[in-house]
């Protein structure tokens, strides 16, 4: 943790900031250790060339004194925002590095309510920063999805003719709490049938049928950190000669993307090599989303694998690979693959087989 705060330390000199500032809680979460929800601005930081603030009301003050290294801890009352521009203010601070990114417009509003000097846009910090993995980090998210996919193999056998697709999202939930994770790292997604045409549709009280697809997009949160992986499966019997036709080609331009991804091709290649696949195989309008997006303490966060990512991929960065085919009415398709760039290509996390499966038999 404290090397982070060295970081954070050394880019200030060369911005000329008097200090960083981030009521993000992704970052903030980054940059302490200290785990809270991401549903609302809940600490603040400060980081100056010899001293480190972290701010928090009285939900979090405990935790926050027993955990968080490196910084002196305040608690404060009221309007976290105004409180930090206060500090900001009584710090003397002049110029302030902060990504304003997160923040509504009202936010921002009740921050400068309080605090005169400059506030220097300053995005990449943090995020840059929070692109490369430690070596610790790694295990993180190793472990997350090490959990999320025990939960997958023990629940595919499971499935019954009449399942909601909202209970099976529910059952993963709760195995992933029961299992030592905080909660899911999003919604899980349970799409049965024709549905499962929908890239992110909502589980709903659509009862699994026999020859339904069933596509399962999960992870879970687990010590701070995401882990991402669909699988889809048929259920009883395949629905039709179409749907293995788009399982098949989905495999295959996933294959050649994992291949793809290695250090010094851009995010923008990768996708590419996918999305080629997928069109000459006559399916490009139906793949209509990115390939992949980096994982971390947030489920999504740099870099990019899409159509105008000109991210260079490097050893220690951590992303998905999911191409899908979606026929409206009819089915879809997405394979998704946790993987890590290594200096010599990528190692996938994920380990659940791949091979078209048939549930229920
Ligand atoms: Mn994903």
């Amino acid at each position: 943790m404290n090397d982070r705060l060295d970081q954070v330390r050394s880019a200030l000199e060369k911005a000329g900031c008097d200090a960083f500032f981030s009521v993000s809680p992704p970052a903030n979460q980054y940059l302490s250790g200290l785990l809270t929800s991401f549903g609302e601005i809940s600490s603040a930081i400060i980081i100056m060339g010899d001293r480190a603030h972290f701010l928090c009301d009285f939900r979090y003050t405990e935790q926050a004194r027993k955990e968080v290294m490196g910084y002196e801890i305040s608690e404060i009352k009221g309007d976290i925002l105004v409180r930090s521009g206060e500090r900001l203010e009584s710090l003397g601070l002049k110029k302030v590095a902060f990504d304003p990114s997160g923040l509504t417009v009202d936010e921002k509003a009740r921050l400068e309510s309080a605090y005169t000097g400059e506030l220097a846009g300053e995005k990449t910090w943090v995020s840059g920063l929070r692109v490369i993995k430690s070596d610790e980090e790694l295990e993180l998210l190793r472990a997350a999805s090490n959990l999320a996919e025990g939960v997958l193999a023990d629940l595919t056998p499971t499935l019954r003719e009449g399942l909601p697709e909202r209970e099976l999202a529910a059952q993963f939930e709760f195995e992933f709490k029961k299992r030592g994770a905080t909660g899911s790292s999003f919604d899980t997604i349970a799409l049965f049938g024709p549905k499962s045409s929908l890239p992110h549709g909502i589980p709903d009280g659509t009862p699994l049928k026999r020859g339904d697809v069933v596509l399962l997009d999960f992870g879970c949160r687990s010590a701070g950190y995401c882990s991402d992986l669909t699988r889809t499966y048929v259920f009883g019997t395949i629905p039709g000669a179409w749907f293995e036709e788009i399982y098949a080609l989905t495999y295959e331009a996933q294959h050649r993307a994992l291949e793809a991804v290695q250090p010094g091709k851009t995010g923008r290649e990768v996708d590419a090599v996918a999305r080629n696949i997928i069109s000459e195989g006559g399916y490009g309008e139906y793949f209509g989303h990115g390939l992949g997006h980096g994982v971390g303490v947030e489920i999504h966060e740099a870099p990019r694998l899409n159509t105008e990512s000109d991210t260079v991929l490097e050893a220690g960065m951590v992303l998905t690979v999911e191409p899908g085919i979606y026929l409206p009415g009819k089915g879809g398709v997405r394979i998704e693959d946790l993987v890590v760039v290594r200096e010599d290509g990528c190692e996938i996390l994920t380990k659940t087989p791949k091979q078209l499966k048939v549930l229920g038999e």
